[in-house]
């Protein structure tokens, strides 16, 4: 039965991104929101609203069973969980499946694999996809961290198997500390996680972080939809991706593409889905998969003129792929800037009341947001309150609309990133594209 009825498990502009997809779609929304969120945009435009819960989000919308109840009294056929919150909770997805509501994501059983680091790195092993040198699986031994540290060469970096997101990670740089870092790793993890399982990889000192977006339809078809950069980033938040990536050729995105395509479709994968690696001297490293839409998907709906958002509530509906490989032209470029409310060189959060509100627009300017005058930033949730898309034939034509657009956004009574996007604009390495994961660190403390 197609869906009919919508329930938007998420807040913010990914909340309004969703219904706005649903609405084009002729399906109605249901928002859900926390007793902060009553005057949220999303809950304004949604069809139906229904309140969750208290302001943190472990009480509203990470609630599970206020979530399905929600949708159970609404009528809501299908539940899109947006990203972040329960988009990968493989349990919540089980739970939507057994109450006979359209999961708008991947299957349950594929989100839990990934959701181990350990086996989703065995899996994309298996599939083909490169993997970074280290153990193949758990360590626990200390002769066995050794011989493999050795093989794969110092320095190495001991991760948590439940990890991900950059948590709970030490670099090591020879035999001496390996025993007391890989003790001290899996105790974090333990705290952090409850799972002390921790593995070894090749330490990669100065690699880009680039990821593919992928599309599968459950049922052996699979496409890919080119790659992002995302390698400017502070503290693992990301600040600033484009796509394509300006060191990827286009036949190294085919290439790369082909074959994370054909690995998604070898396991049957459905839904949207990104494929997170390292790319260091020309080659590239599988180190994780995320199973959800992602913050950057304009990116790649702006190079593709793909809706991403529709494309995942048609294969929930069990339609088909809308386009074939061969159909998917990658053109010109895009770039987005997240604009956060916070001091843009100290990032301090600044949440408060928005006084003034203007929106960039024009040609090729996207601004995905549900900010306006008079609303309130909640202090409970993440910082991020607007995104800024442009895209443009050329890398440097993007740039120029960058600034003009940055320059017309009006966020007033707040302290907002876009300051710091202005300065990053006119620097000599990222106008050149030469960038690192290390880089924004590194240009954030030499900047006076
Ligand atoms: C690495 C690495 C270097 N070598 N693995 C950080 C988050 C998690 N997704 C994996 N991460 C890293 N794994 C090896 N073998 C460096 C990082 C890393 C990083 C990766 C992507 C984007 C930003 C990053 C910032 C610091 C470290």
């Amino acid at each position: 039965m197609p869906i009919k009825r919508l329930l938007i498990a998420n807040r913010g502009e990914i909340a309004l991104r969703i219904h706005r997809a649903a609405h084009e779609m002729g399906i109605e929304t249901v928002a859900v929101h926390s007793t902060a969120d009553a005057d949220a945009m999303h809950v304004r435009l949604a069809d139906h609203a229904v309140c969750i819960g208290p302001p943190a989000a472990k009480d509203s919308y990470l609630n599970m069973a206020a979530i399905i109840s929600a949708a159970e009294i609404t009528h809501a056929d299908a539940i899109h969980p947006g990203y972040g919150f329960l988009s990968e909770n493989a349990k919540f997805a089980e739970i939507v499946e057994a109450h006979d509501i359209t999961w708008i994501g991947p299957k349950p059983e594929h989100i839990r694999t990934m959701g181990d680091k350990i086996e989703a790195k065995r899996t994309a092993g298996a599939l083909g996809l490169p993997l970074v040198p280290g153990s193949d699986g758990a360590v626990s031994d200390i002769k066995e961290a050794k011989a493999i540290a050795e093989a794969a060469g110092y320095p190495v970096i001991i991760k948590a198997a439940s990890g991900g997101g950059g948590r709970g990670m030490k670099v090591c740089n020879g035999p001496d500390e390996l025993e007391t870092l890989i003790q001290q790793a899996g105790s974090e993890a333990k705290a952090a996680f409850g799972d002390a399982t921790v593995y070894i990889e090749k330490y990669l000192g100065n690699p880009r972080h680039i990821e593919f977006q992928v599309f599968g339809d459950g049922n052996g078809n699979a496409i890919h939809l080119g790659e992002r950069d995302c390698s400017l980033q502070r503290r693992h938040q990301k600040v600033l991706e484009e796509a394509p990536s300006p060191v990827i050729s286009a036949a190294e995105r085919d290439r790369m593409g082909g074959i994370v395509a054909k690995a998604m479709a070898d396991m049957g994968y459905r839904g949207a889905g990104t494929i997170e690696f390292l790319w260091e001297n020309g080659e590239f490293y599988f180190i994780e998969m995320n199973t959800r839409l992602q913050v950057e998907h304009p990116v790649t709906e702006a190079i593709t003129g793909v809706d991403l958002v529709r494309e995942q509530i048609r294969i929930a509906d069990g339609k088909p792929l809308s386009v074939k490989q061969e159909e998917i032209e990658f053109k010109g470029h895009a770039i987005e800037c997240r604009i956060n409310a916070e001091d843009p060189f100290n990032f301090t959060p600044s949440p408060g009341l928005v006084t003034s509100y203007h929106a960039a627009g024009g040609m090729h300017v996207r601004v995905d947001s549900g900010l306006y005058a008079g609303y309130r930033i909640p202090p409970y949730y993440d910082s991020m309150i607007a995104k800024l898309i442009v895209s443009g034939r050329t890398r440097e034509g993007c740039i120029m609309r960058l600034k003009r657009a940055l320059e017309e956004m009006v966020i007033g009574g707040v302290k907002t990133s876009i300051p710091l996007h202005q300065k990053l604009l006119t620097d000599p390495k990222f106008l050149d594209g030469d960038y690192s994961i290390k880089y924004l660190e590194q240009w954030l403390s030499e900047a006076e």
